[in-house]
């Protein structure tokens, strides 16, 4: 049987003209993940559209396709392709979880929610000649699933090949999030075991992590594990976390002396009426500015993502928040424009409202107004958006922002991670048209690890630590195990 995985692109990813690095930061996980399940008699290959053309040419036995809001179109296409051919085909992923019935008109199957328990059932199913045309995932749990199929990864296109995810989803119901809807019918939030996340850590080569967990945080006791069992491993890497997460006393200086270099944090508004609107319940009268002390001060960069077009933002909101990020010496910021994915709750609410101004979900990539704001124009939202990048990224206001840190070390880290992200976009197109881009994970590990230094907390920011009284039950020959020095592999590994 020969299996083909695909992960459609939206359009931007493969415009001829610009290929923003974003593009080629991670493989997909998610595919190689359901292809540990294949038989090892099966012919498998993942092909990702964001990185390399996809030849439509074949004529595979199954295609198998993920796919997200920005791409349903594209992946439509594809599955329409296919079928015309005469392959068996299947879709899944965030889209078709939102919109069983849009995606079943392109596939023979579909599935919604997580793969892990579905996709043997379909695997077991098809051998024995009678797939179903839909399987909902119900049974939640990352125990004792085969190995991620990382051979199949072209690892030599992305910057940063050792993505890795030990938990899924998220504690919190933040309304514009992903996440209730993707995880209904079962557990919304679970964790690997600390043995098999740190297996599966042990087996990516180098020294670079980056954890796209949503919240890798968000079990206290997991994360404290975790870390301690990393601690004298030698990793550098970076994750996403919530304000309350980096607030909580102990659990960052784990992190940090763990390897963690730079982390995500979703501050999304600093008006407390939006978070409320949007039950981002979790920052609620947490104060940001201690947060960011906090990270600064153990030699952590803050890559702040903020959301604009909240009921409670007017035109003014843009230049408040920039301001704000730039006084306090955030590094990187991500800004989004609110955008309500199909299934979730600020969906409903905007239909109910009558707000969305169309269904194009080619749109529905977070850079377009897609629906009424309450206080300004989709035009003035979107320039409102566009001004905000530019302007945190100008030379003077990365100055402003690195002159923020203390000592001319954090300095310099500041200037290097900000400037190499924004000021050199085109070098990083031509990196990657020469598929070249993985020569460049040595310079963010430098910037990430060379020029930082991890101090010691302030007095200021100094916190008890009660948590450190529970003794880890990681035993000492299982971390000695996992704290041997990383293998050293050139980029392409
Ligand atoms: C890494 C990442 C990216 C990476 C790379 C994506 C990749 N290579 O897979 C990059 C940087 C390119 C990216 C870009 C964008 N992203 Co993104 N990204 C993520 C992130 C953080 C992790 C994805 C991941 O690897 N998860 C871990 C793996 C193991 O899980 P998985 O991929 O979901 O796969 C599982 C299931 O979905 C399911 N499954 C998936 N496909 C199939 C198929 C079948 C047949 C079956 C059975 C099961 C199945 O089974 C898998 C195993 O459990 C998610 C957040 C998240 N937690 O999902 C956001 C997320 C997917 N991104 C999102 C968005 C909005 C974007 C952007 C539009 C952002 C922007 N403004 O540019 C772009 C465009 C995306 C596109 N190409 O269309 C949204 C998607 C919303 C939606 N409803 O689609 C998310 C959920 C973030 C959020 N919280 O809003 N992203
Ligand atoms: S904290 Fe982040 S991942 Fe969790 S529900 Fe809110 S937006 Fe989603």
């Amino acid at each position: 049987m020969y299996v083909k995985m695909i992960l459609p692109a939206l359009t931007e990813a493969t415009s001829p003209l610009f290929r923003p690095i974003k593009y080629s930061l991670f493989p997909p996980l998610g595919l190689a993940t359901l292809a540990g399940y294949l038989d090892d008699d099966v012919e498998v290959v993942i092909h990702d559209e964001h990185v390399e053309p996809l030849r439509l040419d074949d004529t595979p036995d199954l295609v198998v396709i993920q796919a997200y809001v920005t791409s349903a179109r594209r992946s439509y296409e594809i599955a329409d392709h296919y079928r015309a051919l005469g392959s068996y085909v299947v879709i899944g992923g965030l889209h078709p979880t939102s919109l069983p019935h849009e995606a079943a008109l392109h596939a023979d199957t579909i599935f919604t929610g997580p793969g892990e328990d579905t996709w043997p059932l379909f695997l077991q199913d098809l051998r024995a000649g009678h797939p179903r045309p839909r399987y909902d995932s119900s049974v939640r749990t990352l125990e004792g699933l085969p190995p991620i199929r990382r051979d199949l990864i072209k690892r030599h296109l992305y910057l940063v090949p050792n993505s890795i995810v030990v938990s899924r989803g998220c504690p919190h119901s933040c309304d514009f999030c992903y996440k209730e809807a993707f995880f209904e019918g079962g557990r919304s939030f679970y964790t690997q075991t600390v043995d098999e996340a740190l297996a599966e850590i042990d087996r990516l080569p180098g020294r670079h992590l980056y954890f796209l967990d949503d919240h890798l945080f968000g079990n206290v006791r997991f994360a404290r594990q975790l870390f301690d069992a990393m601690t004298g491993m030698g990793r550098l890497w970076q994750a996403a976390g919530t304000v309350q997460s980096v607030l909580r006393p102990g659990l960052l200086e784990s992190a940090v002396a763990a390897g963690l270099r730079s982390l995500f944090v979703g501050f999304e508004s600093i008006s407390s009426a939006n978070l409320r609107g949007h039950r981002k319940h979790q920052n609620l009268g947490r104060d940001y500015a201690a947060a960011i002390r906090r990270l600064h001060d153990l030699g952590v960069m803050v890559n702040a993502s903020f959301v604009f077009g909240m009921d409670d933002d007017d035109e003014s909101v843009f230049e408040r928040t920039v301001e704000w990020a730039v006084d306090h010496g955030v590094e990187t910021a991500t800004f989004h424009i609110l955008t309500p994915y199909p299934s979730t709750g600020l969906y409903q609410r905007m239909e109910s409202q009558r707000r969305l101004l169309h269904r194009d979900w080619d749109r529905y990539d977070t850079r377009h107004a897609v629906f009424q704001p309450a206080q300004m124009s989709p035009e003035r939202l979107e320039e409102g958006y566009w001004w905000s990048y530019r302007e945190f990224y100008r030379w003077k206001n990365i100055a402003r922002a690195a002159m923020a840190k203390p000592d001319r070390t954090g300095q310099l880290r500041h200037l290097a991670y900000a400037t190499g992200w924004k000021k050199f976009e085109r070098a990083w197109d031509t990196l990657i048209r020469a598929k070249q881009v993985a020569h460049a994970l040595p310079v963010l590990e430098g910037v990430l690890s060379g020029l930082g230094r991890v101090q010691a907390p302030s007095t200021a920011h100094e916190v008890p630590n009660p948590d450190r009284t529970t003794p880890a039950p990681i035993s000492p020959t299982q971390r000695a195990r996992y704290q041997r020095q990383p293998r050293t592999v050139p980029p392409h590994g």
